[in-house]
């Protein structure tokens, strides 16, 4: 179909953090890309985004600052919008989800949907914090991880070993708002039944998106079609959101996931009185640029719900990214290893497009992609500067130098095979890059770009207009040959000067700054970047003055690359010791304070045989109130060994994990049961004993040394 208009959205940021560079990666670097190209083809384009405001996330936040929600919101959406403006991230309107458009917005689409019948009420048990009166979500729920025993798991997720949970398999569930232990008490929600749009959704992506959508998209909604849609709540027990707007619905809120998307209708409200034709009219390009966490949201739920609704455009592509890694680890705000979009842009002042270009040149695409600093430094200087940068220096000294700071004369008589052959690759360029942008290939498109620069660095080289320059200067031609010379020179220089100002058009959706930068050396105004301009090679005309040449891009230091490994590192060990001392302060233990036991060699410590080891059964030991039996798989054979921690362990919690055993102590017998071994385990400051465990699993019987 032939598209009259194009809207793009850019996810909603949670307004809980400052955005990361994986943020950018992920969605709205590509999404600017994608909409600066599109206004260079003067199309009829707008970029909505905004803050998410609402939701666990941000309450979550709250409470680990110890301010309000809406101060919550209301720092870091400034903090936000700020790193996308100074990013050069062009949105046409940043909204929030908190302003009364939005609000009105979200409730009248849930309001629709109720009075046409589209939601099931279901009664469930959930709990609910008896002191403070509230039900809690799942994250506000603590308890023991039910894996790996660390006592202040959530109750969708164990921080420490990164289990999924629930807050059922949590032991001992308390409230994170009040300590107190948790009652189960009845709820009514409003349900979507997803269940019911599984044909149409399958008709719209399994026949209709399959060939268009990326393969990591199309993958994620097929294994969610196939196994099968279930009812979803879209109301939650809260104070901090849109108020649901039924009768007898006091005290609940909209589902973030129902609000949220429903920001972008309620964004484009505020940014146009047009807003309609953009949402309604089926000859709009609806293209949602996401992380790939987000897919389910964007690709089953919302359209399910804008189905559900009528009248609405369905996304006609939704280009999600995959992850940024950092140094080959995953992102962790909570353990604050990420770069941080405002840091950067205080380290690096005006360096918006090295970065730019290097999420670009790496962006995570079609799988996860690591972020380094020896990339990043690697990329600008032997991309940015020695490739672009230097093809454009050189244009511009040799200008100067060659043809009195001016667009020279072209001379159509002395044009050879490589200048064709430039002015042929200039004209394809055009295509490339268009191609891959118009198919969200940002990172092939940019890498067309820097190879139009080393391609015009190769033309340079082989014309070599200072040996032609220099050539006339000793004298060696006569007149004639002079007068050729001089236009061989004006030819290269011609065609080096368009090529510069095809890299600025080309270059513009991806480096705009630089772009702009381009522009201001050749003296033309920004339209030039018009895209129709490029592939052509009569851009500059003949006489235009130029300006004297000025380095695009520096070269990245040593120095700097390792300030900002150690500051990444700092900021882990930083965090990680905020935590920790967050933590009640624990009293000493009386024999943490006694004296080492003697010396021993390293071949007395040789003679203790250390195995790693997996409980595969446990109980009580009769008339022992103190002893578990358990059963421990060695992987060369199975033991018995009997352990004192009854009183710090039931046996079901610490069936399956896996241990380190004395593996060579001899047998003991107790209460009439043969032990054959002795289990490693540390006691933390209230007495109470931790396993010592491998951080990892690894195979049963490996040695510890
Ligand atoms: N705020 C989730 C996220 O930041 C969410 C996106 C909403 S898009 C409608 O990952
Ligand atoms: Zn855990």
């Amino acid at each position: 179909m032939d598209h009259k208009r194009i809207l793009v959205t850019a996810a909603l940021p949670y307004a809980n953090g400052p955005v990361h560079i994986g943020h950018l990666a992920g969605c709205y670097l590509p999404a600017d890309i994608y909409v600066r190209y599109q206004r260079a083809q003067k199309r009829d384009v707008q970029f909505v985004c905004g803050s998410d405001e609402h939701g666990v996330p941000i309450t979550i936040r709250a409470m680990k600052e110890g301010i309000t929600p809406q101060q919550v919101v209301d720092k870091y959406n400034t903090i936000i919008k700020d790193s996308f403006a100074e990013m050069g991230i062009s949105f046409d309107i940043y909204s929030r989800t908190s302003n009364a458009t939005h609000h009105a917005t979200a409730q009248a689409f849930f309001k629709k949907l109720y009075d046409d019948g589209a939601f099931e009420t279901k009664e469930t048990e959930q709990y609910f914090d008896e002191e403070k009166k509230v039900f809690l979500a799942d994250r506000y729920i603590v308890g023991t991880c039910p894996v790996c025993s660390n006592t202040n798991a959530y109750g969708d997720q164990c921080e420490k070993c990164g289990s999924t949970l629930s807050p059922e398999q949590l032991i001992s569930p308390r409230s994170a708002l009040s300590n107190a232990p948790l009652v189960k008490k009845p709820t009514t929600h409003w349900y979507f039944p997803l269940n019911k749009y599984e044909a149409f959704l399958k008709e719209w992506i399994v026949e209709g998106k399959k060939e268009e959508w990326k393969a990591n998209v199309y993958g994620q909604c097929k294994s969610w079609l196939d196994s099968g849609l279930q009812p979803r709540a879209m109301t939650r027990d809260s104070n901090w959101g849109v108020p649901v707007p039924i009768d007898g619905a006091d005290g609940k809120v909209l589902y973030v996931w129902f609000d949220a998307p429903i920001g972008y209708i309620s964004a484009t409200k505020e940014l146009t009185p047009n807003w309609a034709d953009y949402w309604q009219k089926e000859d709009t390009k609806l293209v949602h640029f996401i992380g790939k966490d987000n897919i389910v949201f964007h690709c089953i739920i919302f359209p399910a719900m804008l189905k559900a609704h009528g009248g609405f455009v369905l996304p006609d592509n939704v280009p999600a990214n995959e992850f940024l890694n950092i140094e080959g680890e995953k992102v962790s705000t909570s353990r604050n290893w990420a770069v941080w979009v405002n840091e950067y842009l205080k380290d690096f002042p005006e360096q918006q497009d090295i970065l730019r270009y290097v999420l670009c040149a790496n962006a995570p695409e079609t799988k996860d992609n690591d972020f380094t600093w020896k990339d990043f430094q690697t990329r600008n200087n032997s991309e940015l500067v020695d490739k672009l940068g230097n093809y454009i220096n050189r244009v511009m000294v040799l200008s100067h130098k060659l043809c009195a700071g001016k667009v020279p004369k072209w001379h159509e008589s002395v044009a050879d095979e490589q200048d064709k052959n430039l002015v042929e690759e200039i004209r394809l360029a055009k295509g490339k890059v268009e191609n891959n942008i118009e198919s969200y290939k940002f990172r092939d498109g940019l890498f067309e770009i820097i190879e139009l620069s080393r391609k015009g660095n190769v033309y340079l080289q082989e014309k070599a207009p200072w040996k032609e320059a220099s050539a006339i200067e000793k004298g060696v031609f006569n007149d004639e040959e002079k007068i050729k010379a001089q236009q061989r020179i004006d030819n290269c220089l011609y065609l080096a000067l368009q090529l510069t100002a095809n890299l600025a058009i080309l270059s513009n959706p991806f480096i705009p700054f630089t772009a702009k930068k381009i522009c201001s050396l050749v003296k033309v105004v920004d339209r030039i970047l018009d895209w129709e301009n490029a592939g052509k090679i009569d851009l500059l005309k003949m006489g235009y003055s130029l300006r004297p040449p000025e380095l695009l891009f520096r070269k990245i230091e040593d120095s700097e690359i390792e300030a900002q490994m150690n500051k990444l590192k700092e900021g882990l060990v930083a965090s990680v010791q905020a935590q920790e001392l967050a933590k009640p302060e624990a009293p000493k233990l009386e024999d943490q304070m006694q004296e080492l036991k003697p010396e021993i060699s390293i071949d007395d410590f040789n003679k203790i045989d250390l195995r790693t080891g997996t409980i595969i059964s446990a109980q009580k030991v009769e008339k022992a109130d103190k002893l578990l039996q358990l059963e421990i798989d060695l992987g060369f054979e199975k033991r018995t060994v009997l352990s004192g921690i009854a009183l710090h362990f039931s046996p079901e919690e610490i069936i399956g994990k896996q241990v380190v055993v004395v593996a060579n102590l001899a047998a003991r017998k107790m209460r009439g049961i043969e032990s054959k071994g002795m289990i490693m385990m540390a006691e933390n400051a209230e007495g109470k004993l931790e396993f010592v465990s491998p951080e990892n699993i690894v195979n049963n019987g490996a040695s510890v040394k």
